[in-house]
């Protein structure tokens, strides 16, 4: 195992990369000699190799399902919600007892600041985790008395069973807040699971496997196995015969790519997938609060949160001072090393995907985009310039079918367009596939109701972006989900009610 050195968070380790191992049936173990290999991970914030990371084929994944089929035959099967619930409470103890290592870990593989992952991402371990402990215990199954046809009575009751083994696939955006936001409550519901973290971003996975050995999850209960998608582990784990169900957070199209090979097994899919949202600016809006939530909504985490706006829509009254004050704000985002107490951005997750939004940048301009601030690569000087940073940017003059404001770029930047009445905004901002979230900003109560109802989207913050409560249902519409988990949502993913009744005597 490697320590986790706080050096990693500047990208610049110490000494040689540690190694990263798969988790199976309560042991860390390496690829067995037919297994691909390894695979180096890169820090986004330097380039340089942090971790040399195992990567699994069939065989490794096939052994991780089957430690997760053994563990769901022994005690753990049988086991009642309010053990269930202890053992959740026991892994979030373990996860804060872990804080400082969780948070070098995400912080090494996503160059994110270390505020930021010790106020958002490393604090919702933890919390996913007793969220649903709370829930599994407080929520019961349906019941009915039923008249039958002699004129007597049947008494109904669904039982909550375990789904079974879990495949849960999660992408490097929010590493640990995602894969514990399906964790906790596949566990909560009493399955075993299979997880398969990003390849960019395995170091944080491997803390959990560890937090969960210390906090005494059974073995085989929780097993994790990295590698790629495609020909890799990824797939080897979704079209595995003997997972009952996926869930995944990625993007659109390896979401289809997922449900095919779901098909065959009619394997039961959740799928939180890719977003192109939009944020809605009135005239009658606290400006102060739209400008200051849109440099949120559009830069947090380098605008690669699933939730980010990338597309702007405001009224004309105050159109250009938006434009004005958001581009002042964007040109404000201060570059810096992850450790900087005041850093307000952060790189891009690898190369490869600066490439893919330097590419969209040019795309815009080649559509005849105005650039306001950024378009460009900043250069530091120093051992960043072998990272994957890019300028957070603003664009203004495109028109609403351009590839620029229909498809997803992921990265920190944003299209503002004008619009002119209120229905108007609610049909620029429901013109794209995707349909995951959207942000309204107005005084007026009623026209918050309304833009609830109107807008295609799974999700609508008001004056908010980004505001959580775990019990509330999340996911998307249209090419950016099927399903939802939070709360009792979740637990209908993660579990089968079987019916029984009984006819009284
Ligand atoms: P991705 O789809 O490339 O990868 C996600 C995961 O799927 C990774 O673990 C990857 O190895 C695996 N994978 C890739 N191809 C696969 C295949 N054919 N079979 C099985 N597994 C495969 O996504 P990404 O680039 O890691 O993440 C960014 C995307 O995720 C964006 O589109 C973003 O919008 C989306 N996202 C959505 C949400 C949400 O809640 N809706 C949240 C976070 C991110
Ligand atoms: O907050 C969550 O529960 C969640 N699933 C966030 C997803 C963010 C996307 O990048």
């Amino acid at each position: 195992m490697t320590g986790w050195d706080p050096s990693l968070v500047r990208g610049q380790p110490a000494g040689r990369p540690g190694r990263l191992r798969h988790f199976v049936g309560g042991s860390f173990v390496d690829s067995p000699d037919r297994s691909p290999g390894h695979f180096p991970d890169r820090s986004p914030v330097t380039g340089q190799v942090l971790f040399e990371v195992a990567e699994a084929g069939e065989s490794t994944v096939d052994a991780a399902v089957a430690a997760a089929r053994a563990a769901l035959r022994g005690p753990w099967g049988r086991a009642g919600e309010q053990e269930r619930a202890a053992l959740l409470r026991r892994v979030a103890d373990e996860l804060d007892r872990r804080f400082d290592d969780l948070v070098t870990a995400e912080v090494a593989d996503t160059g994110k600041p270390v505020t930021q992952a010790r106020s958002l991402d490393v604090p919702r371990g933890a919390a996913n985790f007793r969220a649903f402990a709370d829930l599994v215990t407080a929520t019961g199954t349906e019941s009915f008395t039923t008249v039958t046809p002699a004129g007597g009575r049947a008494l109904n009751y669904a039982v909550r069973k375990p789904v079974g083994v879990v495949a849960v696939v999660v992408p490097w955006n929010l590493p640990l807040l995602l894969l514990t936001w399906k964790v906790a409550p596949a566990l909560a519901c009493g399955n075993a699971v299979v997880v398969k973290p990003s390849e960019e971003t395995p170091a944080s996975a491997t803390v959990v496997a560890e937090a969960m050995a210390a906090a005494g999850v059974p073995d085989g209960v929780f097993n994790l196995v990295h590698g790629f998608g495609p020909g890799s582990a990824g797939e080897a784990l979704t079209r595995h015969p003997d997972v009952d169900a996926i869930t995944f957070t990625g993007e659109t199209g390896t979401g289809r790519a997922i449900m095919r090979a779901a098909a065959d097994h009619v394997t039961a899919v959740s799928f939180e997938l890719g977003g192109k949202n939009a944020g809605l600016v009135f005239a009658d809006a606290d400006l102060d609060a739209a400008v200051a939530g849109s440099v949120r909504s559009s830069f947090t985490n380098g605008g690669q949160v699933c939730l980010c706006t990338e597309r702007l829509y405001v009224q004309r009254p105050v159109f250009e001072e938006f434009v004005e004050r958001l581009t002042k704000a964007a040109q404000e985002l201060r570059f810096g090393w992850p450790s900087d107490p005041d850093l307000t951005t952060m790189p891009l997750i690898s190369a490869g995907h600066r490439e893919k939004v330097l590419g969209c940048y040019q795309l815009a301009r080649d559509e005849g985009a105005t650039v306001h601030t950024g378009g460009g690569v900043p250069a530091f000087g120093d051992g960043r310039d072998g990272g994957a940073y890019v300028e957070p940017t603003v664009l203004t003059g495109l028109g609403p079918r351009t590839r620029t404001n229909q498809e997803e770029i992921f990265g920190p930047v944003v299209h503002i367009a004008p619009f002119d009445e209120e229905e108007q905004a609610y049909a620029l901002a429901n013109d794209s596939a995707y349909g995951l979230a959207a942000t309204v900003w107005t005084r007026d109560v009623g026209r918050a109701h309304r833009a609830g109802r109107a807008l295609d989207a799974g999700l609508v913050w008001v004056n908010t972006w980004f505001l959580r409560d775990l019990r509330t249902p999340f996911g998307g519409v249209k090419a950016s989900g099927i399903g939802r988990e939070g709360g009792v949502h979740s637990l209908g993913f993660y579990s089968e009610l079987t019916n029984v009744c009984v006819e009284l005597a």
